[in-house]
């Protein structure tokens, strides 16, 4: 795109934020005045090889797997026919080829403007066993697809487990590095940070849905594989004038487990897994005092037995802290009314995206202070990880606060991926991986002891 173009493009986007009923913001209810600058790398195009659907006029097509209970015994299946509803069976089992049992999905579609999506089919699957490998079919007999995925080990506190963290990935050639380079790494299932097709970026058609569809196919090595446990980001919310139900796409296309924590909100909920408790949180629904997520949220930080999950894990979009120049203090309206809980009830680590760069903290406090303080450390909280640098058509964020403050402990504005590998109770090695790199060479790290369990 020429310059001119960018430009316009970049205006129209912004009158369209402006316009849409929802914001950019982290602050609920609050737009945000920020516009990106204007760099862009450009998606693939929409005939490229990464979004090809499987052969077969009806072939399941991006397909994905998460976690679909409180504990990991159950996994939901997710795919979509485009023509017709097809077979809503999985078939499955535990050795190839040989499916001893099945289970029947949910069949649903929505509308988009004058888009309307495939068969989007959402198959729950209980009882199964830990640490398992787990052979599946689906599709009918002229065009089926098999796949394969191993459940967690039980829930337990000395579980070793890997969790690969991705998070704006988007789908453009970076985007390819950085699954890439995922793929080749040791994760076994992967906590994903939000904002994913960035579908919500295109004007003509507006929001175009065929984006959600080609993100689903290039994400398929891997989701069709091991769990991605969701949380959505802005572009999630998807609204613009005349689509006005925020997170259609989403909510219609990606499940969570959010009934089995008792939440009501499919945008945040809680799993274990492994030696891990996990808490989802959506920086874009209301979080406010007393409203249903911070209600939530309050009962759940309580019900966490550190001795069965000595790790506890938040995860949402936009982060509490950066410093970058970029969405700076949009986290801090969910800082102000969660830190102190995070604090009490010693999280481990805090995990981010939204901020297009990677960026580690100290452990440190602003509890008490008004919004101009210096945070200062604080051994009871948790590390704030950013990982906004998935690869997405907007561009790095480069341009930092000056000089680092003294919270921060790395920051660099390149795109890649983390790992979070738990070894037992009290120790868990954190990996940052950047995309011109090889995968196994490392370009952060550190050896992150456990807030609760000393030994
Ligand atoms: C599940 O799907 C199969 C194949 O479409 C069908 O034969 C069967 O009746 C369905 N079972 C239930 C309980 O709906
Ligand atoms: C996914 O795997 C297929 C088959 O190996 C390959 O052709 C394709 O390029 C892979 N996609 C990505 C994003 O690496
Ligand atoms: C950490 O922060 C909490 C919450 O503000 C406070 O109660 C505690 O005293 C702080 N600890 C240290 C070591 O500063
Ligand atoms: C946990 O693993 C770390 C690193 O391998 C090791 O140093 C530590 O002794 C282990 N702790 C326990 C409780 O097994
Ligand atoms: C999003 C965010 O947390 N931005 C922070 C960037 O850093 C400044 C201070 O260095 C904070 O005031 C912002 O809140």
């Amino acid at each position: 795109m020429g310059f001119s173009k960018l430009r316009l493009y970049s205006w129209v986007t912004a009158l369209l934020i402006c316009l849409s009923t929802e914001n950019l913001s982290c602050n609920a209810g609050i737009t945000s005045s920020y516009i990106r600058p204007d760099f862009f790398s450009s998606d693939l195009p929409l005939d490229s090889p990464y979004f090809a659907v499987p052969p077969g006029d009806n072939a399941p097509q991006q397909v994905h797997i998460t976690q679909g209970d409180s504990d990991g015994k159950a996994v939901t299946i997710s795919w979509i026919t485009p023509k017709a509803a097809g077979s809503s069976q999985v078939l499955y089992g535990t050795s190839p080829n040989a499916y001893t049992q099945s289970s029947n999905s949910t069949v649903s579609t929505y509308s988009y403007f004058t888009y309307t999506s495939g068969y989007i089919h959402h198959c729950l699957i209980k009882g199964l066993q830990p640490a398992t490998t787990y052979y599946y079919k689906l599709g009918d007999d002229t065009y089926s697809r098999e796949f394969s995925f191993v459940t967690p080990p039980g829930v337990g506190p000395n579980v070793p487990y890997t969790f690969g963290i991705l998070g704006d990935l988007g789908q453009t050639s970076d985007t390819v590095t950085t699954l890439q380079h995922y793929l080749k790494s040791q994760g076994q299932a992967v906590l994903y940070l939000g904002d994913l097709s960035y579908a919500d970026t295109y004007i003509f058609p507006l929001h175009d849905q065929r984006r959600w569809d080609a993100w689903g196919n290039l994400v398929e090595n891997s989701t069709a594989y091991q769990s991605w446990i969701w949380s959505a980001g802005n572009h999630e919310v998807d609204t613009t004038i005349g689509e006005d139900e925020p997170f259609k796409p989403f909510l219609n296309r990606y499940w969570t487990p959010y009934a089995s924590s008792a939440s009501t909100s499919q945008l945040w909920y809680s799993v274990q897994r492994a030696s891990a408790y996990i808490i989802v949180l959506s920086s874009y629904s209301d979080y406010s005092a007393d409203s249903p997520q911070w209600i939530w949220l309050e009962k759940e930080l309580a019900k966490v037995d550190r001795t069965t999950t000595p790790w506890l894990i938040v995860v949402m979009h936009c982060p509490l802290y950066n410093s970058n120049e970029s969405h700076q203090g949009e986290g801090d309206a969910m800082r102000a009314l969660f830190e102190q809980w995070f604090i009490q009830y010693k999280v481990d680590i805090v995990l981010a995206g939204h901020v297009h760069a990677y960026e580690r903290t100290n452990r440190i406090s602003s509890v008490g202070c008004s919004s101009a303080c210096t945070p200062v450390p604080n051994d009871s909280a948790p590390i704030y990880l950013n990982i906004g640098d998935g690869g997405n058509r907007e561009g790095l964020s480069t341009s930092y606060i000056n000089p680092q403050p003294a919270y921060s402990a790395y920051r660099e504005a390149s795109f890649g991926h983390a790992i979070l590998d738990i070894k037992n109770r009290t120790h868990a090695f954190w990996s940052w991986h950047r995309n011109q790199d090889g995968e196994p060479v490392i370009g952060d790290s550190l050896w992150i002891t456990n807030r609760v369990i000393k030994s």
